[in-house]
């Protein structure tokens, strides 16, 4: 987020003519994604990159988890052929095609400032250097930035996460419990006075989540928020940082069990009142999602993604669970009202807003009108997780990482838990009593 100082507006305009030279360079190298349906094709035992760009981690429980990495200038990070192998399962399962981030939008509350940090502001160039200390336990590895070199960028390492699950018999005489790790994945790019740290964590439990972490230090140009859209910083009430938002976004392209013809859900739930002589009651429905969707949260709402191939040993259709962190959805633009979109998956339409790959003349360059009633028979899906940055004292110097994002939680991907111990295997379906 690059402050409206001269350094910030310097800055600005040098990553504007980079980014134009990207612009070019990624549609030359073709498309990201295939608009068209493909069948289901078998999930190869390892990630088909080369071996640099592979990244492979078994966890707690014989967990495995495998993708590939690749480093955009617009997106920065970007992990492919994200597959999830529990023990028990003779072949990895694809999760993700691709995911990335697909901008980060940062509106001032004074109207005076707006950023796409992805696409309009270098966030991509701003690739940092690791150091050990700042990946422990894990690799660092060179990431290679046109223009910058190689940059020791990448970190991925492991990292306890407590219990995995914990249950005693009814004796109590025994507990099963678990410690789970997770693998990370992470980047550090800074934009500006910010710095962002890009996150997606894999658990041994087939969870993965990604976030945001905003560090760095607040724009030191923006200390002028006296018309009452800021906060004082500092001593008494001189110095006002100017409250904006960031609105993170995330694009994620399914390809559960290998095909892309994933199926969307959304799921409510409706509670009455309790009667007289009984409880409350709940009563949950589930719409299927066949066209393209602006999502808006909601109590009781969820979504998944459903494979149109893969069931698992109970025979129920696999999915993943879409589970947003807390959020801030910002009624600013059209393309921040909403918290979630399903659109038909385009290998030009990439970025939320300020879409800068070209989709033709007049095309419209953000998410929100790109819904507009196809058929979705090969669905991106884009998560937008906002966060109203009112300043604090605290947040000098440095700021503390402010972490904004959401989960994909696996639902019937596998029979039972993954991580269900011998002893327990029997237990599905109904439970022994006195166990
Ligand atoms: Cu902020």
């Amino acid at each position: 987020m690059p402050s409206p100082s001269l350094i910030g507006a310097r800055k600005h305009g040098a990553v504007l003519a980079a980014a134009a030279l990207l612009a070019t360079a990624t549609a030359a190298a073709g498309p990201v994604t295939s608009a068209t349906a493909a069948p289901a094709a078998p999930v190869p035992p390892r990630a088909d990159c080369s071996a640099a760009y592979r990244i492979e981690q078994k966890l707690d429980g014989g967990t495995t988890w495998r993708m590939c990495w690749r480093y955009d200038t617009d997106s920065g990070l970007v992990l492919d052929k994200v597959t999830y192998q529990p023990k028990n399962q003779n072949t990895p399962i694809r999760v993700l095609t691709s995911a990335k981030l697909a901008q980060i939008h940062v509106p001032y509350d004074d109207g005076n400032a707006e950023y796409d940090d992805l696409t309009g502001a270098g966030f991509g160039w701003g690739l940092q250097n690791l150091k050990p200390a700042e990946c422990p336990g894990g690799t660092i590895t060179k990431v290679k930035v046109p223009e910058l070199g190689d940059v020791s960028g990448l970190c991925t390492t492991t990292r306890a996460r407590g219990h995995a699950y914990r249950m005693a018999n009814d004796e109590g005489t025994k507990v099963w419990q678990s410690q789970g790790k997770d693998l990370l994945v992470y980047t550090v790019n800074k934009v500006a006075w910010y710095e962002y740290i890009t996150e997606w964590r894999f658990s041994s439990d087939g969870t993965i989540a990604a976030n945001v972490g905003a560090t760095g230090s607040l724009a030191p140009g923006d200390y002028n928020g006296t018309d009452g859209r800021g906060w004082p910083i500092g001593h008494g009430a001189r110095s006002y940082a100017t409250s904006h938002a960031h609105n993170v976004f995330w694009r994620l392209d399914f390809g559960l069990d290998g095909s892309v013809r994933d199926r969307i859900e959304q799921y409510d739930s409706k509670v009455t009142a309790p009667s007289r002589n009984g409880g409350p009651t709940v009563k949950t429905t589930r719409t299927p999602v066949t066209r393209e969707l602006a999502g808006d949260a909601k109590n009781m709402r969820w979504w998944r993604v459903v494979s149109a191939t893969g069931k698992n040993k109970d025979g129920h259709q696999r999915s993943y669970e879409i589970v947003p962190g807390p959020s801030n959805t910002h009624a600013g633009r059209g393309f921040t009202k909403h918290d979630i979109y399903f659109t038909q998956s385009r290998a030009c339409e990439q970025f939320a807003s300020n879409n800068i790959l070209d989709c033709g003349r007049n095309a419209p360059d953000s998410v929100d009108k790109w819904v507009n009633g196809e058929t979705l028979t090969d669905p991106a899906v884009w998560v937008n997780i906002g966060f109203h940055h009112i300043a604090r004292d605290e947040d000098q110097q440095p700021m503390p990482v402010h972490w904004q994002g959401f989960q994909l939680a696996p639902r019937d991907v596998t029979a039972m838990n993954p991580l269900t111990p011998a002893d327990l295997a029997g237990q599905n379906g109904a439970p022994r009593l006195g166990s």
